[in-house]
């Protein structure tokens, strides 16, 4: 209620055209397509932001990557050249193994896990990211990740030598453990990577592959549910401290809600571009029984690395979840 009362006032400050003289512009960078569900949660997110603080902090999305790569996004970030921006923790498995809690095989496969494995999370993600100059503001998910090729796949031994597109440690240590070979493209460049042969497969959303309408160079699409990462928004901790109480309040709230619709469309959009691909002539259903089988075994031996790398600390978000379930 008091945060609801603070973004009302705020609101009809605006009303009253009351802009301060210190009003601010945010650019936002986003790595995925203007029409992918986080961009869109991100920019109702954005302008939220902008007529809740009447002006205050305008709030402008960059996405595809235009202002920054994926990968560059979390960096900019820390380190002031963007003041706020989304990213997939995940990809930065190697500044802290809990980084890629949502990139567990097989550990939370649905949204109402992948939410409780977040709540689990989310306070130790929180306070890593603290200690990284940066305020986490919200957090939405993919849909399941599953495995894209341009042939019928049934086991391990048909993924052989296969170029696979990467986004993170856990995709590259898959691709490892299964004999093909990983290279790191960011999704805003995979049309072409499998256009040009840079790529042949990747793991990922129906999402994605759907914005990226891989159809015009993959065929089969298999429904594995591995895992399921999110994206995160994050500021710059010296913006967030800079920021007025009622401009951080309008933030937390409109981020409440940007959190709320950005979880909503990724349920709809789940079987929506399944259906997209296949539209597009995609083959799409269950992996067989042979290869969901072998995938378990390369996701033990994940599992058990993260752990070791992941530690007590790790293992207490595991703990918290599986008491949760
Ligand atoms: N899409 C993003 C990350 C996970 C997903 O479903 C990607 O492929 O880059």
């Amino acid at each position: 209620m008091k945060k609801l009362s603070t973004f009302l006032a705020a609101t009809a400050m605006t009303a009253a055209g009351a802009t301060s003289a210190l009003a601010e512009k945010w650019d936002m960078p986003l790595a995925y397509s203007a029409s992918n569900y986080h961009s869109v949660t991100a920019a109702e997110f954005a302008s939220c932001v902008t007529t809740g603080t009447g002006g205050d902090i305008e709030i402008v999305t960059h996405p595809s990557g235009s202002l920054f790569p994926g990968a560059q996004i979390k960096r900019a970030i820390q380190t002031g050249q963007a003041p706020i921006g989304e990213r997939l923790l995940s990809g930065h498995q190697n500044e802290n193994a809990v980084f890629a809690i949502d990139s567990i095989p097989f550990l939370a496969t649905n949204f109402e896990d992948s939410n409780k494995l977040w709540a689990a999370a989310e306070p130790t993600i929180s306070k890593i990211l603290d200690d990284q100059n940066l305020h986490l503001l919200y957090a939405v998910p993919w849909p399941p990740q599953g495995l894209y090729f341009k042939k019928e796949v049934n086991s391990v031994a048909d993924m052989k030598g296969i170029k696979f597109r990467s986004y993170n440690n856990a995709t590259a240590r898959l691709a490892e453990l299964t004999g093909m070979l990983p290279v790191t493209i960011e999704a805003a460049e995979i049309s072409q990577a499998f256009a040009t042969g840079v790529a042949e497969s990747m793991i990922s959303s129906g999402a994605t592959g759907y914005d990226r309408k891989v159809w015009e160079s993959l065929t089969h699409f298999y429904e594995v549910d591995a895992w399921m990462p999110r994206n995160s928004i994050i500021v710059n901790k010296d913006s967030w401290n800079g920021a007025s109480d009622a401009s951080k309040a309008v933030m937390t709230a409109c981020a409440e809600l940007a959190e709320y619709a950005g979880h909503w469309r990724a349920v709809q959009y789940t079987d929506f571009t399944l259906n997209g691909l296949r539209a597009g002539g995609m083959t799409v259903g269950p992996a067989g029984d042979k290869l969901v089988g072998e995938l378990n075994e390369a996701g033990k031996q994940m599992i058990k690395e993260w752990s070791e790398a992941a530690g007590a600390e790790g293992q207490a978000i595991i703990d918290a979840y599986l008491a949760s379930k």
